[in-house]
């Protein structure tokens, strides 16, 4: 490992920080901002490499007490938390995971979208009430197949949607920063644009400033009471106070959503509506796919401290 020497920046998978430590040797960022300031005036200089996940990423601010820093490692494809303008300007390299939970992700967005539209979680807990015998059959709920569906992005897992939902007879559109050339898919030139032709928007942007409050209060007006919004991204894409209203007030149809604006914190005025379904950012959350992100995040590392290249760069 010559000179090399990794910091943990940020709670992460357990087997990975074990692999970190014991394998690695790396050092683990205190929480505490006293015993940081601290650390970093210690050791900052210490450290080529970062490896963190996207719950907690790189700013500016932690980047320039590690001077030496070669690459930060982020376990997870968004890396919205890490400033990869000042990582550029520094020239330090960043990696993410992609394509490795490109299909976990696509499932929940699909399963999210029919457990939104057909209430299974509320009808679960209908009958765990004890309701069924007492207040008879649960109330009628949407169709999924056949829906008009448009995604917000068309990357790699927005295409997983789309192609899992093809197969549902929907009707797919889609907008994102460019129209995809020879793509099968209906093209929208706005998020408003998509969302006034749709029953079901199903976000799958990156996060990060360039999709803040994309889906904003207009796109949802314009998605309607008969509308549905499934976000499986960033919560920082949607306005979520926006959103929040709209459900209380009957402005939207439902919401199937697996990331919040503050995570882990969620809009409890959400709780008592059967037409939302509320997840805990479990998109890519399976053994399988957790393994394998653990594994692509070590590659990259092994990478960059043998060679100084990542395998998968951002
Ligand atoms: C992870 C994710 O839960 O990959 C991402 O961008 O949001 C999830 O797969 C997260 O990054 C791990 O902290």
């Amino acid at each position: 490992m010559g000179n090399h020497s990794v910091l943990q920046v940020g709670p992460l998978k357990p087997s990975l920080a074990h692999t970190l430590a014991v394998d690695y040797a790396a050092a683990v960022l205190p929480d505490s901002a006293a015993e940081r300031a601290d650390f970093l005036a210690r050791r900052g200089a210490d450290f080529t490499a970062v490896v963190t996940s996207g719950r907690t990423g790189v700013d500016a601010a932690l980047m320039s007490s590690l001077p030496n820093l070669g690459a930060v490692i982020n376990f997870g494809v968004g890396y919205d938390t890490t400033d990869v303008d000042a990582a550029e300007a520094r020239g330090v390299g960043v990696s993410n995971t992609p394509d490795v939970l490109t299909d976990c992700v696509a499932d929940t967005a699909v399963g999210l979208m029919i457990d939104t539209l057909r209430q299974f979680s509320a009808s679960d807990r209908y009958v765990r009430a004890g309701r069924w015998p007492v207040d008879g059959s649960y109330p009628l709920t949407r169709q999924v197949s056949n829906t008009r569906v448009g995604i917000i992005g068309l990357g790699r897992i927005g295409k997983a949607i789309a192609r899992r939902l093809s197969a549902f007879g929907c009707d797919i559109s889609y907008h994102n920063r460019h129209e995809i050339a020879d793509s099968p898919y209906t093209y929208a030139a706005s998020p408003v644009e998509l969302a006034s032709n749709v029953d079901v928007l199903i976000v799958a942007a990156a996060g990060g400033d360039g999709t803040r409050g994309l889906v904003s209060r207009e796109v949802i007006e314009e998605l309607g009471p008969r509308g549905y919004l499934i976000n499986i991204a960033r919560g920082s894409v949607v306005d979520e106070d926006a959103l929040v209203e709209a459900l209380l007030n009957g402005k939207l149809a439902g919401a199937g959503l697996d990331v919040f604006a503050d995570e882990p914190k969620v809009p409890e005025e959400l709780f008592g509506l059967n037409n939302v379904v509320l997840l805990p950012h479990v998109a890519s959350g399976t053994e399988q796919t957790r393994a394998a992100m653990e594994a692509l995040t070590l590659r990259n590392l092994d990478s960059f401290l043998a060679t100084g290249n990542l395998v998968t760069p951002v």
